[in-house]
């Protein structure tokens, strides 16, 4: 019997659901050095909490998030909270001495984000971020492609991550688009995705000019106890300010001399989840579109003369990453196993005592990004990293 890995899991909405899913599934697909029990589960309302715990198998709950940090039965703290709350939360965790696997974006701030990774190191506890998509195995094989050189020097990045779940200007006034707490809209949610994969798939990125746009300025209040899975109830007629960006653009310069552009939006109405990118290097050529999420295009220019072209990759060979531990060639996986694939590598990395990454070291660097784009807009002036 492998030594278990016991997780308390604070959270219990869309997120708290894909991590469960995650812990359940990791050990039974992958040799995991150590086996995850689902601990307790910890969320706000008792009654909701209950039936969640008895759905996905928790063997405790709990109301209070201190107390699931402070158990002795618990070694990692699983944060699956919107980004107000991760600070307060990893502090104490790390402070505690557990391992930390934190919901993206990292935190309200980069002074926040900082912190976080300070005392995780003092702590010496591992931290990850979970920006999950850097583990489908379409994307982490672009960086084996782009590792191996086959795109040669790389001059241009292009991503796009596109959501129309806030169109309709009655859809209520939810947590995520109230800058107390969200910070700020689709620049945190979606950018911080796009700009985990332009880290992991190009390098750092060193200026940034930064556009953003709001449609919809007030909308009607929000029942939160209602909320969940992007959809949420009016509590009435009331209105409240939006006070997030609708639309978050950006120009970058990246340190190896590359650019690239940056659109993320939750007004791009027939676009549910679409995060798009395409790469061009001097030896060829990448495209990905999360809704194709098995599939990458690769054009060489090193194929023969006149046998040139985008060539469409399904990444479900057991060459490819992670593949081997689904199912044969072409049983396609999906937007969930991105988040196995994380629990799976977080538990090596506890196990083993490095690190991982994204973590919150990424976390500050994709957030000092991030607050270059809001800043440029707002003083109309390219900003320099
Ligand atoms: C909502 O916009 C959201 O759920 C993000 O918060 C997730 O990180 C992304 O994966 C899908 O869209």
């Amino acid at each position: 019997m492998k030594n278990p890995l016991r997780i308390g899991l604070i959270g219990s909405k869309f997120m708290g659901r894909a991590h469960s899913n995650a812990w359940k599934k990791a050990a039974s697909f992958f040799e995991t050095p150590l086996r995850p029990v689902l601990q307790v589960a910890c969320a706000r309302h008792r009654h909701s909490l209950e039936e969640f715990a008895a759905q996905w198998g928790w063997q405790q709950t709990e109301t209070d998030w201190k107390k699931v940090v402070n158990s002795p039965d618990v070694d990692v703290v699983d944060i699956a909270l919107p980004q107000q709350l991760h600070y307060e939360v990893a502090l104490a965790a790390a402070r505690e001495g557990k391992h930390i696997f934190c919901e993206k974006p990292v935190a309200m701030n980069s002074r926040q984000a900082e912190e976080m990774l300070r005392v995780c190191e003092e702590n010496k506890v591992v931290h990850y971020l979970n920006h999950n998509y850097r583990r489908t195995p379409a994307i982490a094989f672009a960086r084996r492609l782009i590792d191996a050189g086959k795109l040669g020097r790389i001059f241009h990045w292009r991503c796009a991550y596109q959501q129309d779940w806030i169109v309709d200007p009655a859809f209520p006034l939810t947590w995520q688009l109230r800058a107390e707490t969200a910070q700020a809209g689709p620049q945190w949610d979606l950018n911080s995705h796009a700009v985990d994969l332009a880290h992991y798939l190009i390098g750092p990125i060193a200026t940034v000019s930064g556009l953003t746009a709001q449609f919809v300025a007030e909308r009607p209040l929000a029942d939160e106890s209602s909320s969940g899975n992007l959809q949420a109830d009016a509590l009435g007629d009331a209105l409240g300010k939006v006070t997030v960006e609708d639309a978050a653009l950006m120009m970058v310069q990246f340190a190896n001399g590359a650019v690239g552009s940056f659109e993320a939006t939750r007004f791009a109405t027939g676009r549910k989840n679409a995060l798009t990118f395409e790469i061009y290097g001097s030896k060829g050529s990448l495209k990905f579109d999360l809704e194709r999420m098995n599939e990458l295009e690769f054009y060489s220019a090193e194929d023969a003369d006149g046998c040139q072209g985008f060539r469409t990759i399904q990444t479900t060979e057991a060459s490819h990453p992670y593949a081997a531990h689904w199912w044969p060639p072409g049983h396609i996986i999906g937007y969930e196993h991105s988040f196995v694939h994380a629990a799976v590598d977080f538990i090596e990395a506890v196990a083993s005592g490095t690190p991982i990454e994204p973590n919150f070291a990424s976390g500050v660097q994709i957030l000092k990004v991030l607050e270059a784009g809001l800043e440029s807009a707002r003083t109309q002036k390219q900003i320099v990293l």
